[in-house]
């Protein structure tokens, strides 16, 4: 680090200490360490300073002083990210700034049906609050007992509800954002219609902090449910489930609100890797889906429009088998398979990863084709493909063979990547779908995502934020 970049961090280090005082200041290394670290392990940073501001008031004034000394600012949620969006560079010259402090729930208006919240609430204290109120807030992760809403708007989070729901994008109202010059936008509106001009918050939503920091957010609540049908289905394959999930989006009235795929590898991961999982039919089959219908209506009559949808597809050779959970027992441990999948996918050995999309009808035919490309490549490759079906998004996971050479098999990854995401773009696809980009999509981001859209990304990060201070080396490609 030059000598004036060093001065200018101890300056910024001392003034942001005044400013936000020793609570808001983490600087002894062992409580650094757990902001230095990615979930996946992937990224290794260092930094002088976590500073932990408790208001907006405090974000302002530390982007205010990192604005004027020219210092990198990471903005830091649950750190759950994909990749490395949360983590500072190697260099030790970023500061990171933890928004866990602002976790208040600022107000909840139930009969205009939503929710105020700050940036570092985590997501299922917004659920519980939502349903304190009869009221329920969908966004349904499998990491939701940890990430923040900051980072869920930030990254534009998916998961497991978004047929129905949408994104993160689709469930934020307003937000207020610091920018990086210190000046607080205030545009925490609650209204579903307001048409004057640009639309300035989707700016920072998405943006993984490179334009501003999310300080807190008015979200969009819907009525609490009161049925909910839950069924673990085997298919006869991918093409049969794309069929059950159109026949069940009508049957219902759009009330499918989960349709996940997983292939007969996740549950015999799970249930190796993961206490408590186990199959929840009485013999194996290749495919599976984890479908979940529900209703703000009390009696809805879910069950028979389950019922009826899954006999038919049976006698029409969709379906193969199915159970529909009796208990909210049954109904968690269908959720734990599913959401377990990574945890045991990791648990398995090396993977190399596509979090991809393409139109729900193409699916079955991308499955195809780019199964077919892997195992060209490496034949004895284990396939994970799985995921949120009824929005598009596969997780097209690769698991190293069985008893196999993980160097070997990981020497193979940029080869498989560029293959699959070669077969994404004929479809028109995407090659992130849902994990954002972070530190570890860049390359790939520069690579896939239209030239004038990149251009124009680049202008609006230059106008946001002319010194560059904020995450850097973060999502825009050779930033
Ligand atoms: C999920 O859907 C997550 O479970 C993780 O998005 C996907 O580990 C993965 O590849
Ligand atoms: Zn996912």
């Amino acid at each position: 680090m030059s000598t004036e970049r060093t001065a200018s961090l101890d300056a910024a280090i001392k003034r942001i200490g005044r400013a936000i005082g020793p609570a808001g200041c983490i600087t002894e290394r062992e409580r650094i360490a757990p902001y230095l670290v990615d979930f996946r392990g992937l990224y290794h940073g260092a930094t002088p300073l976590v500073a932990r501001p408790n208001s907006t008031a405090e974000v302002s004034e530390v982007l205010a002083i990192c604005h004027e000394l020219g210092v990198g600012v990471v903005p830091h949620g649950g750190n759950t990210s994909y990749c490395g969006g949360a983590t500072p560079g190697a260099d030790g010259d970023e500061v990171v700034l933890s928004l866990a402090r602002m976790d208040r729930i600022r107000g909840l208006d139930a009969a205009n049906f939503t929710i105020t919240v700050e940036a570092g609430c985590i997501l299922a204290n917004v659920k519980a609050a939502a349903e304190g109120a009869d009221r329920f807030f969908p966004l349904s992760l499998g990491s939701e007992g940890s990430c923040q809403v900051g980072g869920n708007l930030a990254t534009n989070a998916g998961g497991l509800n978004a047929l129905r729901y949408g994104v993160a994008r689709d469930l934020a109202l307003g937000l207020e954002v610091v920018l990086p010059d210190g000046r607080v936008l205030d545009g925490l509106t609650s209204l579903r219609k307001d048409n004057t001009g640009y639309d300035l918050r989707d700016l920072f939503i998405g943006a993984e902090g490179t334009l501003g920091v999310i300080t807190a957010a008015s979200l969009k609540l819907f009525p609490a449910l009161r049925s909910i049908e839950t069924a673990f289905i085997a298919v006869a394959g991918p093409a049969a489930a794309v069929q059950l999930l159109e026949r069940l989006r009508g049957a219902s009235g759009e009330a499918v609100s989960t349709f996940e795929y997983l292939p007969r590898i996740a549950v015999e991961l799970t249930a190796r890797h993961v206490p408590g999982v186990s199959d929840p039919l009485g013999r194996p089959y290749d495919c599976y889906v984890l479908c979940e219908l529900s209703s703000s209506r009390d009696s809805a009559g879910l069950r028979p429009v389950l019922e009826g949808c899954l006999e038919r597809a049976m006698s029409d050779g969709l379906v193969l088998d199915a159970v529909i959970a009796e208990s909210l027992a049954q109904r968690n441990a269908m959720w734990k398979l599913r959401e377990s999948v990574p945890e045991a996918q990791r648990a398995e050995g090396a993977s190399i990863k596509h979090d991809v999309s393409v139109p729900v009808a193409s699916l079955p035919s991308f499955m195809e084709e780019a199964t077919a490309a892997v195992l060209a490549i490496i034949p004895m490759a284990r396939m994970v493909t799985y995921g949120h079906v009824g929005d598009g998004n596969l997780h097209f996971n690769v698991s190293e063979p069985a008893g196999g050479d993980r160097a070997a098999f990981m020497s193979r990854e940029a080869d498989i990547q560029s293959t699959v995401h070669e077969i994404v773009r004929r479809y028109r696809g995407s090659t992130s779908a849902e994990h954002g980009i972070g530190q570890l999509k860049r390359a790939q981001l520069a690579r896939y995502k239209d030239p004038v859209a990149l251009d124009l990304m680049r202008t609006i990060k230059r106008s946001l934020d002319p010194r560059g201070i904020m995450n850097p080396g973060k999502l825009l490609p050779g930033d």
